[in-house]
C-alpha cells in the first residue's frame, strides 16, 4: 500500500500547486522539523533578516502570484509578522502563514516551554483576528482537510491565513487517500441577471459614465476583461492609487488616477461630473478617495467588489465579482463615441539646463518617468515615495505596487525581493523614505545573497517627511545614515549620491548598466520639499473643497 502523505508534505504539496515556489521566513527550534522537508521539496526557503522582511516580501510575491507563504517560529516569529499579515487583510493578498508550535505532546507534560507568551494558543487568538481562516494541525485525523479548509479561504477570499504546525506532528502522517477539494463557487444565476439588467440600463442611459478600476480587478484576474469592456463601449477608465497600473497607462481611453482632490483636477473633475461611476472592484479607503476628498454620489453608482454588489441603492447577494464583470461584456452595452480624454502633458526631460541644480521631489519623478520600461516593476514605501509616484506613467498593467491603504512603512524593500522572486523577468524599481528604510532597509542583504537586482531609490529628506508637513519637531528628525555606503557594509550591489539633477541622470544610467546585484540610489532633498501630489492635497484642503 502507498504511504500516507505526512502533514507538512501535504502542506507543501498544496503550496505548490498553487504557483508558490519560495517561502520567506526565519527558522526556529519549534519549525526545524518543517524546514526540513522544506529544504527537500521543490520549494526554496528565503531567509530574511527579520520576520518583517519576510512578511513583506510574501505580501508583494502573493500579489503577483496570486499565493504567498512565511514561515516563522512560535511566537517571537509569528508575532513579528503580525503587521504584515495585517497589511495583506487590509488590502486583500493572500499569505499563508506557516508557524512552528509546541509538540501536542510536550505541552502536556511542560507547560514552561520557551517563547510561550501566555496559553499555548495566544498566537493563535492573535491570528485569528489578522486572518480569513485559521487552524492548528492537532489531529492528524483531521489535518489535511484542515490544510484544504484554510488554503481555500485565503483563495477564495483573498487575505491571508494562518496554519500552526506543532513540531510533533510535521511529519505524522494524514489519513490515507485524502483528495484535495476542490470547490468551484458560482452566482446566484436569478440575481446575476437581474443586477445586470439594472447595471445595462443605467449605463445605457448614462451620458457620461467612466469606470473607476481598482486592485481586485487584478487580484481576480480580470484586467482583460476591463480592456475588453472598455473597448467595447469607448467608456473612459480611470485607476485609484492602489490600483494604479491595473491597466496599462497608455490605452487611449485611460483617464488617469483618480484620488479625489489629491489626484489631477481633470480626472477629477471627470468622474465626479459623470452621470454613472462604474467602481470595478474598488476599496473606497481614504487615501484611495484623496483622504477622503472624493466626491461620489451612491445614487451614481455602480459598486462591484467581491464583497459587495450594489447598483444605486440596491444591493445584490450572491454575485460572484468576477461573474458579473464578465456579464458585463456580455451585456447589451451601447458602443458610444470615445469622449475627448484629458491627457496629461509630456514632461520634459531633464535637460543640460537643470543638470546642476540642485534636485527637487518634482523632478525626481519626472525623470523617473522616462526611466521606466517595460520590464520595470515600481514598489513604493509610504510617505512621498507613494504619494510622488501617482503621477509616474506606468506603461503595462500590474506594475505598481503600494500599501497606500493600511500604508505600513517598511514594505517597499522587502517586497522588492518578494516581487523579484515571484516574477524573475522583471526589475524592481525601490521608491522609499529615509525613514522607512530605517525600517526594512538592510533586507537588501537578503537580495544580495539571492542575486537579485532591485534598483532601490532613498529618499533622503533627512526624517518623516509626510509629517513635518502635518506637525513638526524633532521626534521627525531621523539619524542621517550613509546610505549610500549600504553596499561596503553588505559586500555588495553599488551606492551612488545624487544631488543634482546631473548626478541623477547619471547614476540611474549606471544604475541600468549594473544588474549583478541591487543598486542604492541615495537622493538627498530638501526636508520640507514635496511632490506635486502631496503639495495638490494640501493645498485643496486649504481651499476646503
Ligand atoms: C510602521 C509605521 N510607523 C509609523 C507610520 C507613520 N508615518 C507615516 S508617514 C511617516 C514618515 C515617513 O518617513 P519617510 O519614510 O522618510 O518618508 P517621507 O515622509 O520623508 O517621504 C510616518 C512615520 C507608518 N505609516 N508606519
Ligand atoms: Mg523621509
Amino acid at each position: 500500500m502507498k504511504h500516507a502523505i505526512s502533514i507538512g508534505e501535504y502542506l507543501i504539496q498544496r503550496l505548490y500547486a498553487h504557483g508558490v515556489r519560495h517561502v520567506f521566513g526565519i527558522p526556529g527550534d519549534y519549525v526545524l522539523g518543517f524546514y526540513h522537508l522544506l529544504e527537500r521539496s521543490k520549494l526554496q526557503s528565503i531567509n530574511t533578516c527579520d520576520e518583517q522582511g519576510a512578511g513583506f516580501a510574501a505580501d508583494a510575491y502573493a500579489r503577483v502570484r496570486g499565493l504567498g507563504a512565511v514561515c516563522v517560529t512560535y511566537c517571537v516569529g509569528g508575532l513579528k509578522v503580525a503587521n504584515t499579515t495585517a497589511e495583506a487583510f487590509a488590502e486583500k493578498s493572500r499569505v499563508v502563514v506557516i508557524s512552528g508550535a509546541p509538540g501536542i505532546k510536550e505541552r502536556e507534560k511542560n507547560p514552561w516551554l520557551h517563547h510561550k507568551v501566555r496559553e499555548f494558543d495566544t498566537q493563535k487568538k492573535v491570528f485569528e483576528q489578522l486572518t480569513v481562516a485559521s487552524t492548528v494541525l492537532s489531529d492528524p485525523q483531521t489535518a489535511l482537510q484542515e490544510i484544504d479548509r484554510v488554503l481555500h479561504a485565503a483563495l477564495r477570499y483573498k487575505r491571508p491565513v494562518y496554519i500552526e504546525l506543532p513540531r510533533d506532528l510535521v511529519t505524522a502522517p494524514g489519513i490515507p487517500h485524502h483528495r484535495p477539494r476542490e470547490i468551484h463557487e458560482t452566482s446566484n444565476r436569478r440575481v446575476l441577471h437581474a443586477a445586470l439588467a439594472e447595471a445595462e440600463a443605467m449605463i445605457n442611459a448614462a451620458k457620461k459614465p467612466v469606470i473607476i478600476a481598482d486592485v481586485e480587478v487584478h487580484r481576480f484576474g480580470l484586467p482583460d476583461v476591463l480592456v475588453k469592456l472598455a473597448e467595447k463601449t469607448n467608456i473612459p477608465v480611470a485607476a485609484t492609487l492602489l490600483g494604479k497600473s491595473v491597466i496599462g497607462e497608455q490605452h487611449r481611453f485611460y483617464l488617469g488616477v483618480y484620488e479625489g482632490a489629491m489626484g489631477r483636477e481633470e480626472v477629477r473633475q471627470y468622474v465626479e461630473s459623470s452621470d454613472c461611476v462604474i467602481l470595478a472592484g474598488a476599496f473606497m479607503t481614504d487615501i484611495n478617495l484623496g483622504v477622503f476628498t472624493a466626491r461620489l454620489d451612491p445614487a451614481r453608482c455602480i459598486y462591484a467588489t467581491s464583497e459587495k454588489l450594489s447598483i444605486r441603492y440596491h444591493n445584490y447577494d450572491e454575485v460572484r465579482f468576477k461573474d458579473f464583470m464578465r456579464g458585463l461584456i456580455r451585456a447589451k452595452l451601447r458602443r458610444r463615441k470615445l469622449p475627448p480624454i484629458p491627457r496629461r502633458k509630456q514632461r520634459a526631460l531633464s535637460g543640460p539646463k537643470g543638470a546642476s541644480g540642485r534636485l527637487t521631489v518634482k523632478r525626481l519623478f519626472e525623470r523617473l518617468n522616462s526611466f521606466l520600461r517595460e520590464d520595470t516593476v515600481v514598489i513604493t514605501d509610504v510617505g512621498d515615495a507613494l504619494f510622488g509616484a501617482a503621477d509616474l506613467f506606468i506603461r503595462h498593467r500590474t506594475e505598481f505596487l503600494g500599501p497606500a491603504y493600511y500604508a505600513s512603512m517598511g514594505f517597499a524593500v522587502p517586497a522588492g525581493i518578494g516581487v523579484q522572486l515571484a516574477d524573475p523577468k522583471v526589475r524592481p524599481l525601490v521608491l522609499v523614505g529615509d525613514g522607512a528604510f530605517q525600517m526594512t532597509g538592510l533586507e537588501l542583504a537578503t537580495a544580495a545573497r539571492y542575486g537579485l537586482n532591485p534598483i532601490v531609490i532613498v529618499l533622503n529628506n533627512r526624517g518623516y517627511g509626510t509629517e513635518r508637513h502635518m506637525q513638526d519637531g524633532p521626534y521627525n528628525d531621523v539619524l542621517p545614515w550613509n546610505y549610500h555606503r549600504v553596499p561596503d557594509l553588505l559586500g555588495a550591489g553599488r551606492g551612488f549620491v545624487v544631488n543634482t539633477e546631473g548626478e541623477l541622470d547619471a547614476a540611474l544610467i549606471a544604475a541600468e548598466a549594473y544588474t549583478e546585484s541591487f543598486c542604492l540610489l541615495e537622493v538627498r532633498l530638501d526636508p520640507l520639499d514635496r511632490s506635486p501630489a502631496l503639495q495638490r492635497l494640501a493645498e485643496r484642503l486649504a481651499k476646503k473643497i
